[in-house]
């Protein structure tokens, strides 16, 4: 049998990482769209590429979301049967500083692909995929979010994914693409980037108690987060393009937890004894063998809006995809845990 074609962009990034690992273990050929960057920055897929198993299935090829041209050109080129939609300027804080690159990459990005399948009159041969995102519900005030809560983006980002999702259901409404919005709650792994708060968090604190930083600065404590594995989440990514008919799908554990109570599990399992003390932006916590004061917060980790609270219900995932997260927030602590463990003593 033929093999399928899959492009994704965003390869470098998490998902993508663990989308191509989950197509190329499905028999897929991965074409993995990656940007000019002036440092390789292939890190999290260096391994795939490495892999005899994988080499002639994995190819990576030059394309941005900002430019229409070389999306055209590599649909073209590729002639895929599923396109996975995953590039994004990502960082939610960074969105209030490039709002107006946010909103083109995320939002007209997703246009410029959309225009480039119908274009190449590909409607009805290509299945694609957007990475949408809870923070599009932003100021909700729904006690969980699926399908039909409302969005209310507070942040550039939230704005201009909330672009990407209509402009996708507006192609599949109008034009009979097969098109499909994933709506997915924060998910998280040991690949997860720097700046991300569970891995800044998993980082610092392995590393203090390593003796190799000495303080752990951060924001709000108190928002609430409903966290999961990205390897879960990859693969609901590739249900969504299997159905008889497309469909946008809230994916998330329906489990919810302050970033505090993520760090107090966390310094637990680091065996790091921790007391909170003081209020606001003078909240810290102290090492309790040591008397030293480990976390502290600062205003510029805080964002001009913030989205208080996210928790998801995926009982139509559950229903329609069979789909199940696998990990717990535990699990994927443990994990994080034991890859910054390694990576600390190479
Ligand atoms: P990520 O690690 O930040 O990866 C983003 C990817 O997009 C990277 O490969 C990045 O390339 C690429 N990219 C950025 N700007 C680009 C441009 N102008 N042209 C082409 N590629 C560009 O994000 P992630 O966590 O894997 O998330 C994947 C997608 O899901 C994103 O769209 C994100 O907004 C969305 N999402 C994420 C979550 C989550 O919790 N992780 C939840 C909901 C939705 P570089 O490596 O060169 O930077
Ligand atoms: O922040 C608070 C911060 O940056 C989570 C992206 O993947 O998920 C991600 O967006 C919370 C926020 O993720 C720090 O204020 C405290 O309330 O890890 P984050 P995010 O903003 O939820 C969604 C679903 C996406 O779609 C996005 O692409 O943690 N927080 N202190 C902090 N956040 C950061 N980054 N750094 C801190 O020091």
């Amino acid at each position: 049998m033929k093999k399928k074609r899959a492009l994704i962009f965003g390869v470098t990034g998490q998902d993508g990482a663990y989308l191509s690992k989950f197509l190329l273990n499905k028999n897929y050929i991965v074409f993995g769209v990656k940007r000019r960057s002036s440092i390789i920055n292939t890190q999290r897929i260096d391994d795939i590429y490495e892999d005899i198993n994988y080499k002639s299935n994995f190819v990576l090829l030059y394309g941005d979301l900002t430019d229409a041209s070389s999306i055209l050109n590599l649909i073209k080129k590729v002639n895929p049967n599923e396109i996975y939609n995953l590039a994004a300027q990502s960082h939610v804080k960074v969105s209030f500083e490039v709002p107006e690159y946010s909103a083109d990459v995320n939002g007209l990005g997703t246009l410029r692909i959309l225009e480039a399948i119908r274009s190449l009159n590909l409607e009805k041969k290509v299945k694609f995929y957007q990475a949408g995102t809870s923070e599009m519900f932003g100021k909700t005030k729904s006690k969980f979010q699926n399908e039909k809560t409302p969005f209310h983006p507070v942040s550039p980002y939230g704005v201009s994914k909330c672009f990407a999702h209509w402009i996708t259901k507006n192609y599949r409404d109008a034009y009979g693409i097969y098109a499909c919005n994933g709506i997915l709650f924060n998910h998280e792994s040991p690949i997860r980037g720097e700046t991300f708060v569970t891995k800044k968090i998993i980082q610092g604190l392995v590393r203090i108690k390593q003796g190799l930083q000495k303080k752990l600065f951060l924001g709000n404590l108190y928002s609430k987060r409903d966290w999961g594995h990205a390897r879960d989440y990859v693969e609901v990514m590739w249900k969504m393009l299997q159905q008889n008919k497309p469909d946008d799908f809230v994916i998330g554990t329906g489990k919810t937890f302050t970033i505090k109570d993520f760090v107090n599990k966390a310094a637990k399992k680091i065996k790091l004894d921790i007391r909170w003390t003081g209020k606001g932006i003078k909240e810290k916590a102290i090492n309790i063998e040591n008397k030293k004061i480990i976390i502290e917060c600062r205003a510029r980790y805080f964002r001009p809006l913030e989205v208080d609270y996210l928790k998801s219900n995926a009982l139509r995932a559950k229903k329609i995809l069979k789909w199940f997260p696998k990990k717990s927030l535990d699990n994927l602590i443990d994990e994080m845990i034991e890859h910054e463990l390694e990576n600390n003593n190479d």
